[in-house]
């Protein structure tokens, strides 16, 4: 299997790959949780507090120029690798979850009245729920829900026929906010579709793309995403930062996140002017390490190319989900013809508890529960799945290694 992709190379940037679990080599499937750290990334954040650490923005002397250099060629490396037209568009968060409540607070002020809907799928991560919850309960708007199948897809009648889907999204929706693939399911939902829909009737759309940045190429323009969020740690950078990117329309549109230095133009006790793009939606000092960090897993990252890790991630899943499908009694807990490198699952009445820390035991990291989307462990009436997520650096005798730990998980639960 995919003899040209460098593995034994790509392994030996992760250090942390070669750790015991329990006296057994790790085998670490939880990368939608968060993905390891190649060398690339840790020796950048090392050079950066051992070398030029210092605040951006604020200083003349030759270290705060360094860093702000740094952080500002970190924009442009992000602008360009999701293809935003400008990295004015680009602003740094703290992650996914930070990102979409920046979104849903400016539309909580600015944007929603009594009567108005923001319409989300069944299948949404909390992040992707409560922000909006909170910003409908704050305006007396309604939070709308695009059903799924019992396969985990979205159900969207009507969609390419009609250019609408049906009733839910009707002329008072005010943004659609959706997952791009779902982190406890695995399905691609098909947002091209969705957002042509929603742009029928002027209606910007939001992807949480947490789980899609590791796997593919994004290009926000092609897309014609009005924001795209997502998190640094999922791809092979820091904890800590993330972006929101949002078309410069919508930005200029939306109201302050926060107060504070950076984000001002000039401030008295009476007024406050705010500083442009994008720095006024960044207040205080902002993760200077972590933009930093992320810039050098964008770099790791387009060195092996979205294209190609996406080939082989797919065919390793392919793989995982072939031998998987062969041990009695487990069944697959999202189905979608289109697939994501998570596989969500459950054998027999065993609890997914159970599975995972047996397969803990055996130096098998997966994740276990409901993966924050509690809304999908309900609509399937289940109390939660095991979730092996794959990542670029995960080999086939790695997937031999769950398949095997599963059967033995089983003989000793039965
Ligand atoms: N999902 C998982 O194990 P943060 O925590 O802000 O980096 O990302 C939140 C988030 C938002 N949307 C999706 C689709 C996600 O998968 C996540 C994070 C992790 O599945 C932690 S719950």
């Amino acid at each position: 299997m995919h003899t040209s992709w460098p593995i034994q190379d790509i392994r030996a940037q992760f250090p942390i790959l070669n750790t015991s679990v329990h006296g057994k080599p790790l085998v670490y499937l939880d990368n939608a949780a968060t993905t390891q750290k190649p060398l690339q990334v840790l020796n950048k954040l090392d050079d950066y507090y051992r070398h030029y650490n210092s605040n951006v923005h604020r200083g003349v002397h030759h270290l705060s120029q360094l860093a702000t250099n740094a952080h500002e060629a970190a924009r442009e490396a992000v602008a360009s690798f999701i293809n935003a037209s400008t990295s004015r568009e680009v602003i740094f968060t703290r992650g996914t979850t930070e990102s979409i409540n920046l979104v849903a607070s400016g539309f909580s002020k600015k944007f929603l009245s009594p009567g108005d809907a923001v319409l989300i799928s069944a299948m949404e991560h909390h992040s992707n729920i409560v922000p909006w919850q909170i910003a409908c309960e704050e305006n007396g708007a309604d939070l709308r829900i695009i059903p799924m199948t019992d396969t985990g897809e979205l159900i969207l009648d009507g969609l390419g026929d009609l250019g609408d889907l049906g009733d839910l999204l009707t002329g008072n929706v005010k943004i659609v906010s959706i997952t791009m693939i779902s982190n406890s399911l695995g399905t691609i939902n098909p947002v091209e579709k969705i957002i042509a829909a929603a742009h029928q009737k002027g209606i910007p759309v939001m992807l949480d793309a947490a789980q899609a940045v590791p796997h593919s190429a994004l290009d926000v323009q092609a897309l014609d995403a009005d924001f795209l969020v997502f998190s640094g740690h999922k791809m092979y950078g820091p904890t800590g930062i993330g972006v929101l990117y949002g078309k410069e329309k919508w930005l200029d549109a939306l109201p302050p996140y926060q107060g504070g230095g950076e984000m001002i133009r000039e401030v008295t006790f009476e007024r406050t002017t705010y500083n442009e793009l994008p720095f006024k939606f960044e207040a205080g000092t902002p993760d200077i390490a972590g933009s930093i960090g992320l810039m050098a897993a964008i770099e790791f990252l387009n060195q092996y190319g979205m294209d190609r890790i996406h080939a082989y991630e797919a065919e390793l899943t392919r793989y995982a989900m072939e031998e998987m499908r062969k041990i009695d009694g487990l069944r697959f807990i999202g189905q979608a013809k289109d697939h994501s490198s998570v596989i969500s699952f459950l054998v027999n009445d065993i609890h997914p508890y159970d599975m995972g820390e047996l397969l803990d035991k055996m130096g098998i990291a997966v994740r276990t529960g409901h993966h924050c989307t509690q809304p999908v462990m309900d609509r399937l009436e289940i109390p939660g799945t095991v979730r092996a997520s794959f990542a670029l650096y995960n080999t086939e005798e790695e997937v031999e290694i769950l398949v095997k730990g599963i059967k033995k998980a089983i003989t000793m639960l039965s």
